[in-house]
């Protein structure tokens, strides 16, 4: 039986992940500290499943991270864990630090010191993916061709700077012991079990109670929206095709302005749950801008169709209406998330942002 180390596996693409390789009959350990962002509910369709391990762990733990090597000699770790929320790291760099480039530089040497007691035929075999994201490579403006693979890092948030310091020591890894490595670098994601921080559930949620929609500065800023499993499926592909040592982009070629987002999310809220008065987007506000605001993102995942042949199953806009319809059907689950942590966040980040 494939065996695969996950980390990260509670969050919104981890644990999307999880429950694919389940269904595909992959063992799992899925290794997640539960920050804020990670939820047991998010796999509670495993519950009592004995293929799915879950230890609840830092992946900076080296001791525990070479436990579960020794223990379930995984075929590949697939590392999702870390801290990111942009507008959080703004507020709070150190974390970003301590999970994404410490807490990776320790997995990556707990990894490299356990893979090389492998004899060379499992060595050859294993993988090493790290998860990582397009704003390493910066902003773009109007115009400007997508990223590529070759487009030099240039990332302009403290999150993003750590995921960029991450990936640069997953390819020394490489480069330096040889250890198999692959890096994916996705645009946005959005679908199901997404916590409600990030654009899309926090404008749903927020219009579902009623409360004012929060667009950062003119809403002109552009995303590239990707589902979320199609994300997961180019990481299968990638996991089971790509060449080591290489990063892929993986991208929704939907880029949107926020503002159409926004608008969009009303429109279908409008339908499927009118507000009590007048129109959704009537509670749109444009409010203080986020303190280096990368303007546009677009990735050119052309290297992935054409050297491994996905392709993105999900159109946005339907994509975007089954999201809305699950968050709709899953009231415990918003409930859940929207503790007195979340709350407090939300206070932290949006009461300071007057209107623009
Ligand atoms: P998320 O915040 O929903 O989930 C992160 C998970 O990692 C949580 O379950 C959390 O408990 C766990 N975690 C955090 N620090 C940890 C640590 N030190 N040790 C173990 N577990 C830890 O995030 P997400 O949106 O699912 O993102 C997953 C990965 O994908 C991240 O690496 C992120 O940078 C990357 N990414 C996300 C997006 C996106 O649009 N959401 C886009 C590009 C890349
Ligand atoms: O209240 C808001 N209002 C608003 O206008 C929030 C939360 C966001 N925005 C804007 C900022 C961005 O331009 O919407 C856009 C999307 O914001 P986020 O959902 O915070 O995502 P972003 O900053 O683009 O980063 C996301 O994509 C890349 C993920 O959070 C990262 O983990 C990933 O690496």
């Amino acid at each position: 039986m494939q065996c695969q180390l996950i980390t990260g596996g509670a969050g919104f693409i981890g644990s999307c992940y999880v429950l694919r390789a389940r269904r595909a009959g992959v063992r799992v350990i899925n290794l997640d500290k539960l920050t804020y962002s990670g939820n047991m509910e998010n796999l509670a369709s495993l519950s009592g499943d004995k293929d799915h391990i879950f230890i609840q762990g830092d992946i900076g733990n080296a001791e525990l991270v070479r436990h579960l090597l020794d223990v379930w000699k995984p075929d590949a770790i697939v590392n999702f864990a870390a801290e990111s929320h942009v507008d959080r790291s703004i507020i709070d760099p150190d974390a970003f630090v301590r999970s994404n480039v410490l807490g990776t530089c320790s997995l990556l040497r707990t990894t490299k010191d356990w893979w090389l007691t492998l004899s060379k035929q499992e060595q050859a075999r294993f993988r090493f993916l790290h998860i990582s994201t397009d704003e390493v490579f910066g902003a773009l403006r109007p115009g400007d061709p997508a990223f590529t693979e070759t487009t030099p890092y240039s990332p302009n948030s403290p999150y993003s700077a750590s995921k960029a310091a991450s990936d640069h020591f997953v390819r020394a890894f490489h480069e330096t012991y040889g250890l198999p490595i692959l890096i994916t670098n996705c645009s946005n994601n959005y679908g199901p079990r997404q916590f409600p921080e990030k654009l899309i559930p926090l404008v749903m949620l927020n219009a579902l109670a009623g409360k004012p929609l929060p667009v950062y500065g003119t809403g002109e800023n552009i995303r590239d929206w990707l589902h979320v499993e199609d994300h997961c499926a180019a990481i299968e592909l990638v996991l089971k095709t790509g060449r080591t040592g290489e990063n892929y982009n993986i991208g929704g070629q939907s880029e949107r302005a926020n503002i159409e987002v926004v608008r969009a999310i009303c429109a279908i809220l409008d339908e499927l749950a009118p507000a009590e008065t007048g129109k959704h987007a009537d509670a749109i506000r444009f409010v203080a801008d986020r303190p280096g605001h990368d303007f546009r993102y677009a990735v050119d995942c052309s290297k992935l169709t054409r050297e491994l042949g996905w392709k993105a199953a999900y159109r946005f806009e339907d994509g975007l209406l089954e999201t809305i319809k699950w968050y709709l059907a899953n009231p415990d689950w918003v409930k859940n998330v929207q503790t007195g942590a979340y709350r407090r966040w939300i206070q932290a980040n949006y009461a300071s942002r007057s209107r623009a």
